[in-house]
């Protein structure tokens, strides 16, 4: 669908009044308007939410809700709330909000209501956390299960990590968790390293059970345990399985009893809510997985009906839209000050660049804007003594989230305030610099003079100017976590909506897949090897002649 009137006029608008702001320096915002600060900031579901070090004004604001107007944001929130096939290319809903309605509502997809299959699954969840957290459910030595060893990949992995590190202060010393991923066997090694067979469940994760990466590591694993334990009876009592695929999980040999579902309109990068969720449920209790669940749903209904200029999620989506198409930033940067929230990066990687690094709209035609930033980040506080110096110095616009506890999840004394100290001052910093003046006063007081001082200035000089927004919270609770992942997974639809592309699908990763599979049979000696480019064909040569036979 080509775009409309409306919103070519939403755009030219956006356009014209980037022309007029886009050579102000933050500095000179925040010196016009004393209400900056209570003007651009929000709260809802325990996250407040200051862009007011962004590079807008509350003018923007508004024309950034008339393009959302214009291309129907409310319809398609509505859409996706109600069960209908959002993800266009694979004919299925989008229905991560189901997984996580708390409350009574039905939610219908294809003429059924979900919400009875879903707190059943729930039910079963319980169940089987809170017997490994009685020690109820005993290994096949009779042993209560000590560890918890997640095997999955992407969305079956990303989430329940980065949930499992976050809500790490909810564990108990005697049960610890364990994310399996990478094909590379040292991943599986160090961490069979670690365990013990008779003390350890295996959640085997995959939507699909196809999946390459895990179906070699749970074989393994099963191996592993077998060879240890000495009997094949042992894995009844040593492995589960989350997947929509029943028949796969029982070739695979778990018991349907030790299997718990979902369903192909969970995608997997949205799935954390679903059984998925196992691992985090058996980690931290049942109870604290639901209030996760509870935070989500605050931030579901706050997205549904807060007015634009109001709404987090909407804000948020619209900002990267106005950074990425009006202010060309290609990357966009997210920096916890919270430790415990170290893989959300990792986890936003996926979530906003699978979701949104795509090129041609629903329809099939070419996305006319660019579109999904390229989402990176690490721990803020170890970023500032490695990239950060770019941030400050480098030629680049970053655009940048810094995510903020006030209350910190321990009792050490003393580190609390230099986080929140070194956060707010980063941001500072990005949205002030230093000016020339200021850089010749502080060397001449530093003693400086003459042309030694001259030298100096332009390497101390910061341009500031650099939008950052900052999410701040009290403590990482799992209503808090909850509401955190939920704005973002929002904020991600609300920027595939304004570029009219299908954020549900990932077509682009199976090419790689495909090639794999043609590649790792021609890395055998003697195989037939054709149909590649030179470097391809030189790179499997230079391979089968330095492998080592296989043992
Ligand atoms: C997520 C993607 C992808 C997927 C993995 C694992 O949205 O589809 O990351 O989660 O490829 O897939 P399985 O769960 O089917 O093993």
């Amino acid at each position: 669908m080509r775009e409309g009137a409306e919103v070519r006029s939403a755009w030219a608008a956006l356009e014209a009044h980037h022309r007029e702001i886009e050579g102000l320096h933050l500095r000179e915002l925040f010196a016009r308007d004393p209400n900056r600060f209570a003007e651009l900031s929000v709260e809802a579901c325990g996250i407040f939410m200051d862009f007011s070090k962004g590079r807008l004004t509350r003018g923007t604001l508004d024309l950034l809700g008339r393009l959302a107007d214009a291309v129907d944001l409310r319809g398609w929130v509505e859409r996706m709330f109600a069960g209908h096939p959002v993800n266009g290319t694979e004919g299925r809903a989008a229905l991560h909000v189901a997984l996580r309605n708390r409350g009574s509502e039905p939610i219908v997809v294809q003429g059924q209501d979900v919400m009875p299959e879903v707190n059943e699954v729930l039910a079963r969840m319980a169940r089987l956390s809170e017997a490994v957290r009685h020690g109820d459910w005993k290994g096949y030595t009779g042993k209560a299960i000590r560890s918890v060893v997640n095997i999955g990949i992407g969305g079956s992995d990303l989430g329940p990590a980065m949930v499992a590190t976050a809500l790490a202060a909810y564990g108990r010393p005697d049960l610890t968790g364990h994310f399996v991923s990478n094909l590379d066997g040292t991943d599986l090694a160090e961490t069979l390293a670690r365990v013990d067979p008779e003390t350890t469940l295996f959640v085997i994760e995959s939507k699909t059970f196809t999946t390459q990466e895990t179906l070699t590591n749970a074989r393994s694993a099963r191996a592993w345990l077998v060879s240890r334990l000495g009997d094949e009876r042992a894995v009844a009592r040593h492995f589960v399985a989350v997947s929509t695929s029943a028949e796969r999980v029982r070739e695979f040999g778990i018991d349907l009893e030790n299997m718990f579902g979902f369903w192909d309109w969970v995608g997997g990068r949205y799935s954390v809510w679903s059984a998925i969720g196992l691992p985090v449920a058996i980690l931290v209790g049942m109870d604290r997985f639901e209030r996760l669940l509870a935070g989500a749903h605050a931030m579901d209904e706050h997205f549904r009906t807060a007015p634009w200029t109001e709404n987090l999620p909407a804000i948020l989506g619209l900002l990267r839209v106005w950074y990425a198409n009006l202010f060309g930033a290609p990357t966009h940067a997210v920096l916890p000050y919270d430790y415990a929230l170290r893989l959300l990066p990792a986890y936003l990687q996926q979530l906003e660049m699978e979701s949104n690094g795509k090129r041609v709209t629903r329809d099939g035609l070419p996305v006319t804007r660019p579109t999904s930033a390229v989402v990176w980040g690490a721990p803020g506080n170890n970023g500032q003594h490695a990239f950060y110096q770019l941030l400050h110095q480098g030629t680049r616009l970053v655009p940048a989230d810094f995510i903020v506890a006030i209350e910190a999840q321990h009792e050490l004394p003393g580190h609390q305030e230099g986080v929140l100290a070194n956060a707010l001052a980063q941001t500072e910093a990005l949205m002030r610099g230093r000016s020339e003046e200021e850089a010749r006063a502080e060397l001449a007081a530093a003693g400086l003079a003459g042309e030694v001082l001259d030298a100096a200035v332009p390497h101390r000089v910061l341009p500031g100017n650099q939008p950052t927004t900052t999410l701040v919270y009290q403590r990482l609770t799992p209503e808090v976590l909850g509401a955190l992942v939920a704005l973002y997974e929002h904020e991600v639809f609300v920027q595939s909506v304004v570029w009219g592309i299908n954020a549900f699908d990932q077509w682009g990763v199976e090419l790689g897949k495909q090639l794999a599979r043609v590649i790792q049979p021609e890395l055998l000696p003697g195989a037939q090897v054709s149909g590649h480019d030179a470097s391809t064909a030189g790179l499997i040569a230079l391979v089968r002649r330095r492998r080592p036979l296989a043992r």
